[in-house]
């Protein structure tokens, strides 16, 4: 019983129609459903901004969305508003089967960090709880999907690998934003990360 399923950010905002869409987000809702049951523990992330959020373009004066500005911590793409606090877009796309979850675990609510990884915020130091919750449990061997590859997943499936968990990411089950390379640079960085690509 140390396997775990990590559903990364299957929220309306990041699915067509939403604030953030993914091309095909919403496509692969049916197959993570049909691999939950393969799973002792699931595990939900839910990215989850305050309003005015320092990722967003429209908190920075004349920013386009998915421009990049440096942060303190690091660079860092502007975004859309997305994914609010309590709205429509930032609860899980309506068929996802989230009664299965053990945990749900929100990330991005610092209103100064972004958080792609679901172990760590953006600054790389501050956790999340994660790894602690995991490893209680004996949770050793993680698979990934959701959304999107190239962010939220790549940044969360490099932390674990890297946190000695071994991990999976199900390709298949997964959609990328894909600006600037960042599919085939994430591809990369994952593989060197010691992750195995699936699907
Ligand atoms: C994500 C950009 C901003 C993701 C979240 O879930 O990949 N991407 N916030
Ligand atoms: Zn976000």
């Amino acid at each position: 019983m140390t396997r775990a399923l990590i559903v990364i950010d299957v929220q309306n905002d990041f699915c067509p129609g939403g604030a953030l869409a993914v091309s095909e987000g919403d496509q692969i809702v049916p197959g993570i459903n049909a691999l939950m049951a393969e799973f002792p523990a699931v595990i939900l992330t839910q990215d989850w901004h305050p309003a005015g959020h320092s990722s967003f373009a429209s908190s920075h004066d004349g920013a386009a969305p998915m421009s990049m500005i440096d942060m303190p911590y690091g660079p860092q793409v502007l975004w859309p508003d997305h994914c609010i606090q309590g709205s429509t877009g930032a609860q899980f796309h309506p068929d996802l089967a989230t009664d299965r979850a053990d945990l749900i675990i929100r990330k991005g609510y610092n209103p100064a960090i972004d958080s792609y990884s679901a172990f760590f915020e953006n600054d790389h130091t501050t956790p999340t709880g994660l790894t602690g919750y995991l490893q209680t449990r004996g949770l050793t061997d993680l698979t990934l999907v959701g959304l999107a590859t190239d962010f939220c997943v790549n940044y969360s499936a490099v932390d674990a690998a890297k946190l000695g968990f071994k991990v999976t990411v199900r390709e298949d089950l997964c959609r990328a934003i894909d600006i600037d390379g960042s599919l085939s640079a994430a591809q990369t960085g994952m593989r060197d990360a010691g992750v195995v690509l699936d699907g």
